[in-house]
């Protein structure tokens, strides 16, 4: 790297020190926004989540924008975002690790039907029974066979289910049956009774479980999402849990965030409701990856895991 190149960090309120430190080891001059003071004409580099509106526009030396995430909703939704400018997302083994134990303790959990388990002890009742589907005849299907989703589906697959997946193009994973495309969208639903979602957030994708996809579902199915609120029309997966359809629903995601004390998926009983933590990003692992990134595109090359902005994943 010829001069230390200048980064603004864009993260809320208090969050900035735990990513200034380890982005300053890797010799980048860090600013924090609303912290620091600086000048938005010598700042090379721009690293955030969901940076405010309107804001990255306002550099215009920007090199290159990185994504604390994995998911660039947070930057794409700006329509002023800065196009011409390369987005790099987050990619990191662990993530995809954490995301696959998340979906796979969920599948667990209501599988082994660990709440009738909790509720006969509550009562101090030894209650036992059988599982209600064998393992290997209850379907788990990915929408989203990306880097976390391929993870999810291999992990959850260790455990005996039969596993399926749905992704704009086909996929070639070990003993998960691939579907795609919009035209295979139907068949692939209705051989789920586990639905785990993990797309990115995008024109084609918003409301993709929407009141006729919770249809396609088979009866009794359960829904788990842990890519984006945006994905899931609530007030429809609240009806289709309410007339029985669909028997349960985790969500770590939420349409609007922090999820509104007034809304009904707190207190909805066959809702387990997190707050986005299925996976979180780690500050060491994300400033290698920014570290990395800068200093490949300071020797002239590509960094790698550039958003295709057409696409908006
Ligand atoms: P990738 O870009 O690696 O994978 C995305 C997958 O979705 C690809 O298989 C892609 O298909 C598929 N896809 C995209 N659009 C469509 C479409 N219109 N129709 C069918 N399939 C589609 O993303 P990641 O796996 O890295 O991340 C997925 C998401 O997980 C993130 O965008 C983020 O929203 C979420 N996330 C949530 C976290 C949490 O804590 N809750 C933590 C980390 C991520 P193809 O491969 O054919 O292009
Ligand atoms: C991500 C997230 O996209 O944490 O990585 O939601």
């Amino acid at each position: 790297m010829s001069a230390q190149p200048n980064v603004l960090l864009l993260v809320p309120p208090g969050w900035g020190g735990l990513w200034q430190a380890p982005l300053s080891l890797g010799g980048l001059k860090v600013f924090a926004h609303g912290v620091d003071a600086y000048d938005a004409a010598t700042i090379d580099y721009a690293v955030s989540f969901r940076p405010p509106p309107g804001l990255l526009k306002t550099l215009p030396k920007l090199k290159a924008v990185f994504s604390l995430g994995a998911g660039v909703d947070g930057f794409l939704m700006d329509p002023d975002f800065p196009k011409h400018v390369p987005l790099v997302r987050f990619v990191d083994v662990t993530l995809s690790r954490e995301m696959a134990q998340y979906a796979a303790m969920h599948v667990l959990m209501q599988h082994r039907t660990v709440q009738f388990f909790a509720a006969a002890q509550a009562e101090g009742k030894w209650r036992q029974r059988m599982l209600p589907r064998a393992t290997d005849e209850t379907r788990v299907g990915i929408l989203g066979l990306g880097e976390i989703g391929t993870v999810c589906a291999q992990r959850i697959r260790e455990h005996g289910f039969a596993m399926s997946g749905w992704s704009r193009t086909r996929k070639t994973v070990d003993g998960v049956k691939s579907y795609a495309g919009a035209g295979e969208l139907d068949a692939f639903l209705s051989g789920c009774d586990f639905l785990v979602c993990v797309l990115p957030l995008t024109a084609d994708t918003r409301h993709v479980l929407n009141a006729a996809a919770f249809a396609k579902l088979p009866k009794g199915a359960y829904v788990i999402n842990i890519a984006r609120g945006g994905h899931v029309n609530e007030p429809d997966l609240i009806a289709a849990l309410d007339s029985g359809h669909l028997s349960g629903a985790t969500l770590d995601v939420f349409e609007t965030e922090p999820l509104p004390e007034a809304s009904p998926i707190w207190k909805h009983p066959r809702i387990i409701a997190t707050p986005h933590v299925a996976a979180i990003t780690s500050p060491g692992a994300a400033a290698r990856s920014v570290i990395d990134g800068i200093a490949a595109i300071e020797r002239g090359e590509a960094p790698r895991n550039v958003v295709d902005m057409r696409r908006g994943y």
